[in-house]
C-alpha cells in the first residue's frame, strides 16, 4: 500500500504554507470531505441500506428527488454547518438559501448540488458530488440569495467527489487541478493524480443525441461535422460517449480529453438551458479553466456569466480548449448572419 502518497489534509496545509495567507483551505474542505465520504459510504451500500429508489417529494426544480439526494443533502448541511466556516449554503435541493446558525464568525458561501446525475442511482452508474465556494461579501450581514449571486470568476474553491468505481475528489484552489482517490481501508483521500491537464485537441464529444431535434444550427453544424469522421471537414473520427453524469463525462475529459455540450435547444431554453449555473456549470468551469480548458455557454464565458437567480440555469459547452473555442466560433458566424 502506497503510504508515502499525500493526503488530501496535507496536501491543503501545503498550498495554505505556499500561499503563506491565513486563508484556511484546510478548515473549509475538511467538512466538504467527511460529507463526501459519507455520501461515498452511502451509494456504495445501495439497496443493502434501503438507500434506493424515490423519495416521495419533489425538490425547487419540480424534480423528483430520490432517496439518496435527500440524504446526501442532509448530510451536506448538516456536516458543513460543524466547522463554522460557512455563514450560509444553498443546494439544488433546497429553494432557499440556508443560513448557518452559530457561524457569525463565518466568512464562506457553500453551494452544492449534493448528488449530481441522480437518474443514475437505481442502476448503480457514477454520481458525484458537486460544490463551489465564494466569499461572502463584505459587510453582509444578512444570508440572502444576492449574497450569493457572484460570478464564477469571485470562486475561492470547487471540486467535486465522484462515486465512481473508485471515489475521488478533484479539487481546485484557483492554483491548478489535483485528484484524491478514496482509500476505504484507511479512510483517506491519497494524491493520485497531481496537476491534471486537459489535452488541447480531442477526438470525443458528449451529448445527449436523443434532443437533436431541437439543437440550433451551431450546436447541429459541430456535431454533423465531428460525426462525418476522417471523410467530413475535421478529417479525423470521433468517439462519442454520454453517462448522463455531468461529474464523470467532467471527469473523463479530465483524465484524457475531450469535449460535453448541454446546449439551449429549442425545448429547454424556456428554462435557461437544463443545467445550473451556480452549483453546477460554474464549478465545473472552474476546475476546466485550471486544468487548461475552457468553459463556456457557447456565446461567452461562463466565468464571467452575471447569475441573476440561484437556481439559473445556463447552455453548457466545456473541455478541450480548441473544441470549445470551434463551437464558439459557430454560435459567433451564426449569431453574425441571424
Ligand atoms: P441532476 O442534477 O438532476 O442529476 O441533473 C443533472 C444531470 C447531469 O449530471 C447530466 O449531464 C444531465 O443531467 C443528464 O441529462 P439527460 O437526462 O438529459 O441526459
Ligand atoms: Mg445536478
Amino acid at each position: 500500500m502506497p503510504y508515502n502518497r499525500t493526503t488530501l489534509t496535507h496536501f491543503l496545509l501545503q498550498e495554505q504554507r505556499r500561499l503563506g495567507g491565513s486563508g484556511s483551505f484546510t478548515g473549509l474542505i475538511t467538512d466538504i470531505i467527511f460529507a463526501c465520504k459519507m455520501i461515498s459510504h452511502e451509494v456504495n451500500r445501495g439497496a443493502l441500506a434501503g438507500n434506493l429508489g424515490m423519495a416521495g417529494s419533489e425538490n425547487v426544480q419540480g424534480e423528483e428527488q430520490k432517496k439518496l439526494d435527500v440524504l446526501a443533502n442532509d448530510i451536506f448541511l448538516h456536516m458543513n454547518a460543524l466547522g463554522g466556516s460557512y455563514a450560509g449554503m444553498a443546494s439544488e435541493e433546497l429553494e432557499d438559501v440556508h443560513a448557518v446558525h452559530g457561524a457569525a464568525d463565518g466568512k464562506y458561501l457553500l453551494l452544492f448540488d449534493p448528488l449530481d446525475g441522480s437518474s443514475n442511482i437505481d442502476v448503480n452508474i457514477s454520481v458525484g458530488s458537486i460544490f463551489s465556494i465564494l466569499r461572502l461579501p463584505e459587510g453582509c450581514s444578512t444570508i440572502n440569495e444576492a449574497a450569493f449571486l457572484q460570478k464564477g470568476v469571485q470562486q475561492v474553491a470547487a471540486g467535486y467527489a465522484l462515486y465512481g468505481s473508485s471515489t475521488m475528489m478533484v479539487l481546485t484552489t484557483g492554483n491548478g487541478v489535483n485528484g484524491f482517490t478514496l482509500d476505504n481501508n484507511v479512510g483517506m483521500f491519497l494524491l493520485t493524480h497531481p496537476n491534471m491537464t486537459i489535452p488541447v485537441e480531442t477526438k470525443e464529444f458528449a451529448i445527449n443525441a436523443s434532443r437533436s431535434r431541437f439543437w440550433e444550427a451551431p450546436v447541429k453544424r459541430y456535431i454533423d461535422e465531428c460525426q462525418a469522421g476522417k471523410d467530413g471537414p475535421r478529417a479525423k473520427d470521433f468517439n462519442m460517449r454520454w453517462v448522463a453524469s455531468m461529474v464523470a463525462e467532467v471527469h473523463r475529459i479530465l483524465c484524457r480529453g475531450g469535449v460535453f455540450l448541454y446546449p439551449a435547444d429549442s425545448e429547454n431554453i424556456k428554462k435557461g438551458g437544463k443545467l445550473r449555473l451556480m452549483y453546477e456549470a460554474n464549478p465545473m468551469a472552474f476546475l476546466v479553466e485550471q486544468a487548461g480548458g475552457a468553459a463556456t455557454t457557447g456565446r461567452g464565458r461562463m466565468l464571467d456569466v452575471a447569475p441573476t437567480h440561484l437556481h439559473q440555469r445556463v447552455p453548457v459547452v466545456l473541455g478541450s480548449k480548441a473544441e470549445v473555442e470551434r463551437i464558439g466560433a459557430y454560435h459567433a458566424e451564426y449569431d453574425a448572419k441571424a
